[in-house]
């Protein structure tokens, strides 16, 4: 079990309308004033989705490479990029999103069904976002819905070797209407399944949110939180600020005795280059 953990936001995601939560950041500007804030509360990595003028989501190829300098510019934390994007985008601009040249990409390991949609990563686009990442020099975070996942990813990592800069990071994604539930003994079953050597942050969706994060610490894993995950901080409280998300899992982890990890430790961590 490492000394620190590693906290990544999530900000916006592509499934809140601004309408509807009012304290999503969608403009860059709301964007890098998130980021900093949860830099200073002890995130190290944000893992980005951006919005249009009208606040819908976009792969705009010059915005994301706005974001990526603007984030660059004003934070020390890793920028992961979305390749996920929302169900509805097209393979050719998800794949894209890496000529923005982030320090991350998301890539995740398997189709699922995602509420009354689905997500589409068949093997064929996993396999080629992962030969365009060790092109690129970008590491990618392997993004886990289901336990099946595990076994694509075993097998991407069978057939195409080792990510760029030689380390395998994933993140679990639980409690997704149509993936794996949040809970905690699906949590160990998932960490138990892990490639040996991964390292692993769990983020629980909705009201599963605070659940996988103590299963996680507990387990000796790290967190992702934000309002891409969960927009409701406590019963009847909507989350104000991604901010308050982030406080909650630094006390959270300041108790388990694994305070936040600075951005310079992750980089090592996650083998990206300072
Ligand atoms: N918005 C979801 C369809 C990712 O960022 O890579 C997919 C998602 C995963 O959020
Ligand atoms: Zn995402």
């Amino acid at each position: 079990m490492g000394a620190t953990t590693l906290i990544t936001v999530a900000p916006t995601g592509a499934e809140s309308a601004k309408a509807d939560v009012p304290a999503l950041p969608v403009t860059l500007d709301e964007l890098v004033q998130t980021a900093k804030e949860c830099e200073a509360a002890g995130a190290a990595v944000i893992h980005v989705h951006i919005r249009d003028d009208d606040a819908r989501p976009t792969l705009d190829p010059s915005r994301l490479r706005d974001t990526v300098t603007a984030l660059r510019e004003s934070t020390g934390l890793i920028v992961q990029l979305s390749t996920g994007g929302a169900v509805t985008d097209p393979y050719e601009d998800r794949l894209r999103v890496l000529d923005a040249e982030p320090d991350m990409c998301s890539l995740t390991c398997g189709t699922v069904n995602f509420g009354d949609d689905v997500f589409m990563n068949p093997w064929s686009f996993m396999v080629e976002l992962y030969e365009r990442t060790l092109e690129l020099g970008i590491v990618p975070e392997f993004e886990l819905f289901d336990l099946g996942h595990i076994t694509s990813l075993r097998r991407l990592l069978d057939k195409h070797g080792l990510p760029y800069g030689g380390h395998v990071h994933c993140d679990l994604v639980m409690g997704v209407p149509g993936g794996m539930p949040g809970d905690a003994r699906t949590l160990v079953a998932a960490v138990e399944a892990l490639p040996e050597g991964a390292t692993w942050s769990a983020t629980g969706i909705g009201r599963t949110s605070l659940p996988v994060l103590f299963a996680a610490l507990s387990a000796g894993g790290h967190l992702r939180v934000g309002m891409e995950d969960t927009v409701t901080f406590a019963k009847g409280r909507p989350v104000t600020a991604n901010v308050q998300l982030v406080e909650r899992a630094a006390q959270a982890a300041h108790l388990a005795q694994r305070p936040p990890m600075p951005p310079t430790e992750a980089r090592a961590l996650l083998a990206i280059e300072p």
